[in-house]
């Protein structure tokens, strides 16, 4: 015949007597107790199994090597004073003004290594690379872009050190047309006989050029500037003929 079974709670009431940690008082008794209690092992060896476990899970936990932030491994991270860039340019007028960003070190810890790349042939950035932690960059337009409407590009800012890259910029370009109104070749806003003085003075007295582009005088978009264009303008200005053509659909 089998001896009296102990008690299902004999363990947590040991570990109570032991003075053992709370989680092992509530009941959450590892295996090998458990086991000993089944058995109707004595209290004393239940005792040292508890110890014995207890010993061995903090020999475990020192072990374990603790994770350490990235931001502690002592490396750079890049920071950008701007992450978008707007630019607003009229075609074959002057140049946006250059713009400046600044790459820096977050970290202020270790050498940042930074190098550039654009992702768009109408952007420049300028220097191209670097080893340090705070830097100015120039950013413009290539003047030979001259496509109207809007162009988005990227300035792809890499590192052989950093912890965060690539990290990027954003640049929006907005090409727009100079010409605001085909045919007002003196550009006072308004088409009146006074445009015909004028391109006729351009024409057969070698006077000053429409503007802001020759092509605003061009009102029949045929490409050319020319009487024809003189003609077409009279006809609108003094006999209601039809309006001049939208200059900005063919440059
Ligand atoms: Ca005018
Ligand atoms: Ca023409």
């Amino acid at each position: 015949m089998s001896g009296p079974r102990p008690h299902p709670n004999r363990a947590a009431s040991v570990a109570t007597e032991l003075n053992m940690p709370n989680r092992l008082r509530s009941g959450i008794i590892p295996s090998a107790t458990r086991t000993a209690v089944r058995f109707g092992l004595p209290a004393v060896l239940l005792s040292v199994l508890l110890v014995l476990h207890l010993q061995a899970e903090t020999v475990s936990r020192r072990s374990t090597p603790t994770p350490q932030p990235a931001e502690s491994a002592g490396l750079p991270r890049i920071g950008l004073s701007e992450t978008v860039l707007y630019f607003e340019a009229e075609r074959f007028m002057e140049l946006p003004p250059v713009q400046v960003i600044t790459i820096f070190n977050t970290q202020d810890i270790g050498v940042l290594h930074w190098d550039l790349d654009v992702d768009r042939g109408w952007l420049s950035a300028s220097p191209a690379t670097g080893q340090q932690n705070e830097a100015n960059i120039s950013v413009w337009i290539i003047g030979s872009f001259q496509v109207l409407g809007q162009h988005t590009g990227h300035i792809i800012v890499g590192s052989n050190n950093a912890i965060n890259a690539p990290e990027t910029v954003w640049v929006h370009l907005n090409m727009l047309c100079p010409i605001e109104l085909t045919g007002d070749v003196n550009d006072d806003g308004q088409i009146t006989q006074s445009d015909i003085i004028y391109l006729v003075n351009h024409l057969l007295r070698a006077g000053p050029q429409p503007l802001p582009l020759v092509q605003a005088g061009d009102v029949l978009c045929d490409g050319d500037l020319d009487l024809g264009d003189v003609i077409y303008l009279v006809n609108f200005i003094l006999k209601a003929g039809p309006s001049p053509c939208n200059a900005c659909a063919l440059i």
